[in-house]
């Protein structure tokens, strides 16, 4: 696909700092040795009911090490990555002056791991935020707006713990559409998991995910904060969740609402119109309805690495399955090359400035 960047912008890591956290603790969020000495990352709810087999994931190197990050990339094909540290963030730990400082630290890690040499200007960042202290993170924000390799921050849908459209994340979104920088929008409690049935995590990670960045983002539209704050920038994982399939019920079903469709200047489509998506989503049904609705040149090649490994062969030197369904997905869009660049990585050096 031509000699334009390749640039990953979903594409996670448990820095060792947070590693050692969930390594000391004895509930989920938390990271449990199995009865053969392997790692297994126990982070989504009632995950640890699981029986053993369903118990968490395995994990290894791939999700702490920047080395391992740098190799995946090469294998790949991948020139630049935008990294984040992984879910669920810090959305579990109590307010206090040492979760503050552990953000700081977090995002200290972040920005020296992509000005180390090793990384060779391949890698830019998303930091952390204590986001159930709004007035903690926008402090914060103001740090990270320092930090040469910061682009934004990840952010889950819990906000302050009332979910994101709570009018005490208003002075913390304007903060960080002020400083410049991009949120990325990313989901860990799953909507609907109750519905889900006993298949393990597939299905909430499959629908719950997406069922909840679907929700959030309905309700942060309704909330009017795009009237309020219009430079506000939100990159959605997993392509808007179902929100590009949706967007013509939201509108319909709040225009019949008249009550909801008068606090906004327009219907809910405007607001998704203008906001950003990955390509996350392994189909290229789903990327080409995205397409559709926002056009190609919101949209962000991701991989969501180090989730979905491959589960035969050596994870190291054996390319994902996972990767190779969202660029088969980005080929699937029609259009010509300057399209497919774009989404790939030359999008994602405009929208955030990888120069
Ligand atoms: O496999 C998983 O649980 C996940 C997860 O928790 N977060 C994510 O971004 N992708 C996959």
């Amino acid at each position: 696909m031509s000699n334009s960047k390749v640039v990953d912008v979903h594409t996670h890591v448990y820095l060792p700092r947070y590693m050692d956290l969930l390594r000391s603790r004895a509930e989920v969020p938390r990271v449990i040795l199995d009865d053969l000495g392997q790692d297994r990352l126990v982070i989504l709810p009632g995950e640890d009911k699981e029986s053993s087999t369903k118990r968490g994931r395995p994990i290894g190197d791939e999700y702490w090490s920047m080395k391992r990050k740098l190799e995946f990339m090469d294998l790949h094909g991948i020139d630049v990555s935008v990294i984040s540290l992984a879910n669920p963030w810090l959305d579990f730990l109590p307010t206090t002056q040492e979760t503050f400082e552990f953000a700081t630290a977090l995002n200290q890690d972040l920005s020296t791991v992509c000005t180390s040499s090793d990384a060779g200007g391949r890698l830019f960042a998303f930091g952390v935020l204590p986001t159930l202290s709004p007035s903690a993170s926008v402090a914060e924000v103001h740090r990270i707006a320092q930090l040469p390799h910061l682009r934004g921050v990840i952010m889950g849908t819990i906000g302050a713990g009332r979910g994101l459209d709570d009018p005490e994340l208003i002075p913390l979104f304007q903060a960080i559409a002020d400083a410049g920088l991009t949120i990325f929008l990313h989901p860990h409690h799953g909507v609907g998991n109750e519905h889900f049935g006993g298949y393990g995590h597939s299905l909430s990670l499959a629908l719950g995910f997406p069922f909840e960045t679907t929700v959030a983002v309905s309700r942060l539209i309704l909330s009017g904060i795009f009237d309020r704050i219009p430079n506000l920038r939100i990159l959605l994982a997993h392509s808007g969740g179902t929100l590009p399939f949706l967007a013509g019920r939201l509108d319909s079903c709040v225009a019949h609402d008249p009550a909801v469709a008068e606090k906004l200047q327009h219907p809910p489509t405007y607001y998704l119109k203008r906001l950003y998506y990955d390509a996350v989503i392994y189909h290229d049904t789903g990327l080409k309805a995205t397409v559709d609705l926002v056009g190609a040149d919101r949209i962000m090649f991701g991989t969501d690495n180090p989730f979905f490994p491959p589960l035969k062969g050596e994870k190291h030197v054996t390319r994902w399955m996972s990767v190779d369904k969202n660029i088969e997905a980005v080929k699937g869009v029609p259009g010509e090359e300057k399209v497919w660049n774009g989404i790939m990585g030359e999008n994602a050096v405009r929208i955030l400035n990888l120069k």
